[in-house]
Formats: structure tokens, C-alpha cells, sequence
């Protein structure tokens, strides 16, 4: 992902604080600034708009800001750059942040905040930034002078790259005083990932041998992309076991030729019947219990596993579940008295009944009701579309009718947080136009849309031009 390394802005006069960061970022392969910025972030704003690197794009709305960089990174699996205002717009981005974060997305958000000598004053603007957006990333730092401000964000694009929320507040002054130390982009480095747990590997291969049917694989994150689901599924076909995939899932890679997953229903009764067919659950980048109900009701169960089903984290939460998937395989094939499924694994390729085959429904007509929506929607999904899916009461047969549809990448709500479709689709849109390569399908609601219409003239703005500094500064308060 390195770039080689981006020198924008030397010169005789050195280079600023904000410049350091924006030669940061294009060093570590941030390509898009989605931003809202005001007076405290025009430094950044100036010297994003003299480099060449970093793309960026206004959203008049900071939950279309967030969303839309959420959706850049379910798509891409790096991070995209946001620029907020203080606490009060960081504030309005909280919503799809919040659904980021249960994506387990890249993402790196700037957030300005008055001079430090100014703070003490008490603003208007002034507000505890790093409170408001602790609950909502996995990583929050201040940097406290210009020359920190290089170092900090590598330290927020290296954290990010596993999957998480990074929020780096930039005082205005770290934006305008010299960064006189600064001598070159430091490089971003990655966390060690977790590692899959050899021994919970053995576990799950020894339970599949022994009662594959009554097992279920249960796959989040990014477990539901087709090279996860390949190995997957051929431990599936030998052992008998099913493939779960969690309610709301970021993205699955799914469709006519993929492997087929069930997704666990949302609504409590009917998860709580498919559920109890297993007595063992395997959680490849999901973490148990991800088998509860989104809500409590009275007299409802919240756990939604029969009381002694036994769990086996195969791959932790940002491991790397290709691997753990692929170790699993071999241990279920590999036993001295299993040869019969390493055979039986090896062929179900061409052989594998958990495999969709292309099958639209019929395309249905009189009176629209879900159902017929639902049968609609399976043939209308051209090939290679990404497929947004908000709906929460009339989609529940969105899922299961368009296992059959041409291949597609399917997205989720992750967090609950309406209105999220909008700005996620307009950030899949940044990753696929260029090529023009895809088509995009929005489930609405009827209420949805609405909590983050003005997406709208935010996207016509973006259409027409990107970012420039006088458009900016317009947005400016
Ligand atoms: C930010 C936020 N506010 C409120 C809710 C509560 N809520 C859940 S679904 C919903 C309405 C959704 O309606 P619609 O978009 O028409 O979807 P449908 O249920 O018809 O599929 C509301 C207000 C929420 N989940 N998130």
C-alpha cells in the first residue's frame, strides 16, 4: 500500500504542520479526504488542495462524510480520510461512524480543534472532542505541536489498517506552525495481527469430525468474501457442517456460482429455531455471542443458542481468517482415519449442493408486497452490482431470493443506525467509477433516505468538480 515518498511541499520556507500531515497520508496510500471542515481546518484545507495525492471530497452533512468513507473502505478494505469541524461536526458524523465501527472498516478521521492557546477561552466551538468520539473509535489522540503531527498520523493510518476507527484532533495552530523537524513521511505501520489459537483450530476439526451436522460455521467480517467462503464451504460439503453468516454483515461476496450462507434471521423466533439444530458453533471473525437478539422484548430470550451449545473462536476478530479457514481444512482432512473427507473435500467444487446456482425468481406482477419485491429484486440485480440493503421490515426475503441473482457484493447495516445506505452506496461509488464497473442497487424504506437526503447535493457538487479550496471555504462557518 506504500506509496514512494510524496514531497508536495518543500520548499525554502519549510513546511507546515498541516502540509507534514497531508504528505503523510498520500505517502500511505490515503487516496480520498471526505470532509466538512471549517475556519480551524483551512490550513488543511490548503494544503490538501496543493497536493496531488489525496483526493478531496466535500459532503455538506458529516453523517454522509462518515458514511461515505465507510462505504469506500467496505469496498476497497483500506482506509479513506475524513476532515470534520471540531466537536459539534464530528458530532453530526457520530451515527455513521458508529455503524463504521460495527463494520470494522478503515477509516481515519481528522478532526480540528481550536488552538491550544485558545481553548482556555471557551468558544463557542469549544467541546471535550476526544469524549465525544472515544465510544465511537477504536483509537483517539490530540497532537500537540506540528512537529507530532507526521508521527501521529502514521501511528492513526498503521491502526486502522486491521479494521478499525482511527480520530486524530489537530489544534488549528499544529496546522499553521512550522514543522521544523520534519524531515520525510514516516511509514504507517500495522498492529501485529491476533493470531488463530492452534489449539481452537484442533478443537473445531476434532467437533466436525465428530458431529459436522449439528456444527455450524459462523462467519462475520471479513470472513464473507469468496475467498473465505471457498474454503469454507469445502469444509462444509466434507463434514456436513452449515454456514452461518451474522444478521448484518459489512459486505458478503455472494450470487450464482458463490457459496450460499444463511444469514441469521433478525427477528428472535426464527433464529432461535434455526439455532437450535447446532450443538456447536465456530466463529471464524465473529465473536461470540454473536447470537443474540438485536433487541430485548418481554418474555423473549436474548441469547438466541440452544443453553449447551459449545463455541469455538477459530479466528479472532481481525485475524487472519483465510488462514485460520485454510488450517481448519486440513485438520478436518487430514486425521489418519479421515481420508474419505479430504477426498470428499477436494472434490466438492464441482460437486457442491452449497453452491447458488443462477436462479431469478419469475418476475412477478399485480399488487406489490414484499414477497413479490423480493422475487422482482432476484432478477434485477445486474452482475457484479453492489447491492446496499436498508431495509428492516419490508426486505426479510431480500436475502434468501437473491442467493439465486447474478453475483453481486452484498452490504449490510451493521450498526442499526439508520440512513446509512446513501452515504455508504456514494462511498462504493468513489471505488467503482473510475471504471465504471458497477451497478448499484439501494433497498429503501420509506423513512430511510430521508435522514441523510441531502447526500444528494452533496454528490451533484462532487460531480461537477473535486474539491477545491474556494468551495470549501464557502462551506466554511
Ligand atoms: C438513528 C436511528 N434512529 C431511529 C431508529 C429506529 N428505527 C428503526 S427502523 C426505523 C424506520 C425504518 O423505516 P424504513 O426506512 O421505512 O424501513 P422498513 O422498516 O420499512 O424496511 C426506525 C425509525 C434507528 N434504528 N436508528
Amino acid at each position: 500500500m506504500l506509496k514512494s515518498s510524496v514531497a508536495d511541499f518543500k520548499g525554502d520556507d519549510g513546511m507546515n504542520g498541516a502540509e507534514s500531515l497531508l504528505e503523510t497520508l498520500g505517502h500511505n496510500g490515503i487516496e480520498v479526504c471526505f470532509a466538512n471542515p471549517g475556519t480551524s481546518e483551512m490550513h488543511f484545507v490548503a494544503a490538501l488542495d496543493r497536493q496531488p495525492h489525496v483526493r478531496g471530497v466535500l459532503g455538506l452533512f458529516e453523517g454522509v462524510v462518515t458514511g461515505a468513507a465507510d462505504g469506500y473502505s467496505r469496498m476497497l478494505d483500506k482506509p479513506a480520510a475524513t476532515l470534520l469541524h471540531l466537536g459539534p461536526g464530528a458530532a453530526n458524523g457520530l451515527s455513521s461512524l458508529h455503524n463504521a465501527l460495527r463494520a470494522r472498516v478503515s477509516m481515519v478521521n481528522i478532526i480540528g480543534d481550536h488552538a491550544g492557546y485558545h481553548r482556555s477561552l471557551d468558544a463557542p466551538l469549544t467541546s471535550d472532542i476526544e469524549g465525544a468520539l472515544r465510544p465511537f473509535s477504536n483509537w483517539v489522540r490530540t497532537s500537540p505541536s506540528a512537529n507530532s503531527i507526521a508521527k501521529d498520523a502514521a501511528d492513526a493510518i498503521g491502526y486502522s489498517l486491521s479494521g478499525q476507527i482511527s480520530s486524530l484532533i489537530l489544534p488549528a495552530d499544529t496546522a499553521w506552525n512550522s514543522a521544523d523537524e520534519y524531515t520525510q513521511p514516516p511509514n504507517a505501520i500495522a498492529p501485529t495481527p491476533v493470531s488463530a489459537n492452534p489449539a481452537e483450530i484442533e478443537a473445531a476439526a476434532v467437533r466436525l469430525r465428530a458431529s459436522g451436522p449439528r456444527t455450524a460455521i459462523l462467519l462475520g467480517g471479513r470472513a464473507l468474501r469468496s475467498s473465505q467462503l471457498e474454503v469454507a464451504v469445502q469444509i462444509a460439503e466434507a463434514t456436513g457442517a452449515t454456514l452461518l453468516a451474522e444478521t448484518f454483515a459489512a459486505r458478503t461476496e455472494r450470487g450464482a456460482g458463490r457459496p450460499m450462507v444463511t444469514k441469521i434471521p433478525y427477528p428472535v423466533e426464527p433464529s432461535v429455531e434455526l439455532l437450535q439444530n447446532f450443538d456447536s458453533l465456530i466463529f471464524v471473525d465473529a465473536k461470540p455471542p454473536v447470537a443474540f437478539a438485536f433487541f430485548a422484548y418481554p418474555d423473549k430470550p436474548s441469547v438466541l443458542t440452544a443453553p449447551d451449545t459449545t463455541f469455538f473462536t477459530l479466528s479472532p476478530i481481525g485475524a487472519d481468517s483465510l488462514q485460520a479457514l485454510e488450517d481448519l481444512h486440513q485438520a478436518v482432512g487430514a486425521g489418519p482415519t479421515d481420508r474419505r473427507l479430504a477426498e470428499a473435500a477436494r472434490s466438492s467444487r464441482e460437486r457442491s449442493s452449497l453452491r447458488a446456482e443462477l436462479a431469478p425468481a419469475p418476475v412477478p406482477s399485480g399488487t406489490i408486497t414484499a414477497a413479490k419485491l423480493a422475487a422482482w429484486l432476484s432478477g434485477a440485480i445486474p452482475e457484479n452490482a453492489i447491492v446496499l440493503d436498508e431495509s428492516i421490515t419490508t426486505g426479510r426475503d431480500f436475502y434468501a431470493q437473491t442467493a439465486g441473482s447474478q453475483p453481486h457484493d452484498y452490504l449490510g447495516g451493521t450498526g442499526g443506525s439508520i440512513g446509512w445506505a446513501l452515504p455508504v452506496g456514494w462511498g462504493c461509488d468513489l471505488e467503482s467509477r473510475p471504471e465504471g464497473r458497477r451497478s448499484r442497487i439501494r433497498r429503501f424504506g420509506n423513512v430511510q433516505p430521508a435522514v441523510t437526503v441531502d447526500l444528494r447535493a452533496g454528490a451533484a457538487r462532487h460531480r461537477r468538480a473535486h474539491l477545491r479550496q474556494s468551495e470549501i471555504s464557502d462551506s466554511a462557518q
